[in-house]
């Protein structure tokens, strides 16, 4: 593990737990779900090296879940209480996609491939497009500029987990089997955007159809069956799980998964405002993608979730696995999210019941 990955993660888990009072409003806001056994991933993946496919059964224990992401107004919250600083505030910077920039010409570092995402100085969550922006109007929006560290420290805060990506995969389906989408398997049902993407020439024109240029209120749009708003769309969502490729289809179902022991990438899902059919359309329910852990970006925030049953929060679990985990680890690329850092290689292996990722 990088000293500063380290660094990171020791600030997450130190931050001060809210109060019982406190945590007990944040776990009343959770939407219970059953559990039980589903199908995940899709039948045929358009990304083959996102390895959402082929579909394999899953079986859950019980767990809740939130029905929006965390919104700028829980964030600003938690902030209040602790102090914490995100890793953008930290280390000075964050991506903003360019057409939300005054002036893009001014910021002319971007990552290797990823043109319309532009390093801004000074950009983090409370000032989403560079100093001098806020989030005053957009309270009931999306957090973002989030990495998977700051999303821990607040997990750490609420005594909450982040969802395992098969967690976050059963809520997003709402209950509705084999679907592409929350609602089922049209896009635009009568014609209507259910969800915010983006509609235009991907990246320069965004005519904005569904009516939000960048994020949207967390709670825009309809809900699914189970009550979770904008899985899909909106801004991608930090899963607890290291990225691994998805075991392949066996006779027994998994049982609880929580990805892979060992890695540098965490999971994300759900897809944001950029995503469009004709360069990264990864809005179903089945899309994955990854980036490392210290990573933001002005499209990627997250969702909370609780194991029922267990006292054992996010930040808990992941102090216990993190010498497994983190004495092997190194940083990987992104799929679709820039990344802070530069990339490896990786190879992934799977011998039938664990997959193993070694880095060259
Ligand atoms: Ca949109």
């Amino acid at each position: 593990m990088a000293a500063h990955h380290a660094s990171y993660m020791d600030a997450a888990l130190r931050v001060p737990v809210a109060s019982p009072a406190v945590r007990e409003e944040l776990r009343a806001g959770l939407i219970p779900l059953a559990g039980g056994f589903f199908d995940m991933g899709a039948r045929q993946s358009r990304f083959r090296e996102d390895f959402d496919a082929p579909r394999r059964r899953v079986w859950l224990s019980p767990f809740r879940m939130s029905p929006t992401a965390c919104t700028n107004a829980e964030f600003a919250r938690f902030v209040a209480a602790t102090g914490y600083r995100t890793v953008a505030e930290v280390e000075g910077w964050s991506y903003v996609f360019h057409l939300l920039l005054d002036d893009p010409a001014r910021f002319p570092k971007s990552p290797p491939g990823l043109p319309w995402w532009r390093k801004v100085d000074g950009a983090c969550w409370s000032a989403p497009e560079g100093p001098g922006s806020g989030t005053a109007g957009r309270e009931d929006h999306p957090v973002v500029h989030v990495c998977w560290f700051d999303a821990l420290a607040y997990c750490t805060w609420a005594g909450l987990d982040l969802p395992t990506e098969a967690q976050w995969e059963f809520a997003a389906r709402g209950g509705l089997a084999r679907k592409k989408f929350p609602w089922g398997n049209t896009m635009s049902p009568k014609g209507r955007p259910a969800m915010n993407t983006w509609q235009g020439r991907f990246p320069v024109e965004n005519t904005a159809e569904d009516g939000f240029l960048a994020t949207a209120p967390v709670a825009a749009f309809a809900p699914n069956r189970f009550g979770l708003y904008n899985t899909c769309g909106n801004v991608w969502e930090w899963a607890r799980d290291l990225y691994a490729p998805h075991p392949p289809k066996g006779p027994f179902p998994l049982r609880d998964p929580s990805g892979p022991l060992q890695g540098g990438a965490r999971v994300q899902r759900g897809g944001s405002y950029l995503c469009h059919v004709s360069y990264c359309d990864r809005y179903h329910v089945h899309s994955r993608t990854r980036n490392d852990p210290d990573s933001s970006t002005g499209n990627a925030g997250f969702r909370v979730a609780l194991d029922q049953g267990s006292d054992e929060s996010t930040a808990r679990r992941t102090r216990r696995m993190q010498s497994t985990r983190e004495r092997r680890s190194r940083t990987s690329s992104a799929a679709s999210s820039p990344s802070r850092t530069t990339s490896v290689n990786a190879r992934l292996a799977f011998d039938g019941r664990n997959v193993h990722l070694t880095f060259r």
